[in-house]
């Protein structure tokens, strides 16, 4: 490929006569923002391990009152991108969420999606569009752009989960923003059972409305149970995975990001392919080793890593009598629809 002129190549009154006009020369920035045969992600592949953050969130919980913080949230910073930018990728956001018992995270709704991966704790919810959404460890509860969520917590310990939230992009989008509520009236809770059973759906066919996000938890003891059945009829070598879906419509549960639950049995390596969108990687169970363009993270319960887009990832069980459960989140949605989405399998 030819070397192209540089900035400094031109002459110093010229520059300034650009820029006084709002000017720039394409020819010098050409090659970095069209890279040769593969873009260069600011996203490194970082890990995030439970153990040394644990501590630094409890602390957060003794040093700044629920009031002081609204959301007591340490965020999990990609270093590629500046740790002030709070970007896993350069679509997803990760945060540690605290709360602690008796403590509210009070009303709001915004325009980026979010869902939190329950990590630790029992007795908190959260409350999405009047639904009570009990947290236990490894559900996955939905906050869809623009529904009202509070979480609350009426249990004796403290309660941590993941956040896992679209922020990067919707603020680029420069669409990004929050309302303040009220508290918010119950009206039901545990609409997820109507959908328990696979292949059926609540269906007045006389008065059909189906909500855009007719599920708002996905319980971890129904994922594990699917899971399990799973891997008794896959072949080996074949992943064992289910997506988190709207089971009105079986597309992905949510517009940006997307998620899954993966099983890897004992001592199993899984090698997936380099694909465009990043991905998330958080230990539910077990024991694991993530590589991730070379670089190999040990993954215990609760760490949490992530990967660049086009990057070969290669997943290994650790434990040779014990299954390992790996929630995933990737911005495939997202590459998709913008029609970007590549898989570059392995030579
Ligand atoms: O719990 O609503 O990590 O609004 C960041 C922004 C969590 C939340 C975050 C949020 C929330």
């Amino acid at each position: 490929m030819l070397e192209l002129g540089r900035l400094d190549d031109l002459p110093a009154d010229y520059r300034a006569a650009l820029g006084a006009q709002n000017l720039v020369p394409l020819w010098p920035s050409l090659r970095a923002v069209l890279p040769p045969g593969q873009p260069r992600p600011r996203t490194q592949p970082t890990c995030w391990h439970y153990e040394a953050l644990r501590p630094l969130l409890m602390q957060a919980g003794e040093l700044t009152p629920i009031e002081k913080a609204e959301r007591r949230v340490l965020v999990l910073a990609n270093p590629g991108h500046g740790l002030e930018k709070m970007q896993a990728s350069s679509a997803i956001y990760l945060g540690m969420q605290l709360l602690l018992p008796g403590e509210i995270a009070p009303s709001h709704r915004h325009t980026p999606n979010a869902v939190r991966m329950i990590v630790e704790g029992e007795g908190a919810y959260t409350t999405v569009d009047g639904e009570k959404c009990p947290m236990q460890r490894g559900d996955l509860i939905l906050t869809p752009t623009g529904l009202w969520h509070e979480h609350g917590h009426d249990g004796d310990a403290p309660v941590v989960w993941l956040d896992v939230l679209d922020l990067p992009l919707v603020y680029y989008m420069e669409a990004s923003y929050v309302e303040e509520g009220v508290p918010q009236t119950i009206s039901g809770e545990g609409s997820e059972r109507a959908y328990l059973r696979g292949g059926v759906a609540p269906s007045p066919i006389f008065s059909r409305n189906a909500p855009r996000y007719p599920m708002l938890r996905y319980p971890w003891a129904d994922v594990r149970v699917a899971l399990l059945a799973l891997a008794e009829r896959q072949p080996a070598g074949e992943a064992v995975q289910v997506a988190y879906v709207n089971p009105e419509t079986g597309g992905d549960c949510q517009n940006i990001l997307g998620f899954s639950a993966l099983m890897l049995r004992p001592g199993e390596t899984l090698a997936l392919p380099a694909r465009s969108p990043a991905a998330v990687f958080h230990l539910i169970e077990g024991a694991a080793t993530a590589e991730i363009d070379g670089k190999t993270f040990t993954l215990a319960e609760a760490d949490t890593c992530c990967a660049p887009g086009f990057a070969p990832v290669t997943l290994q069980n650790g434990s040779a009598d014990t299954p390992a459960f790996v929630f995933i989140a990737d911005e495939a949605p997202l590459h998709k629809k913008l029609g970007l989405y590549e898989v570059r399998h392995r030579g």
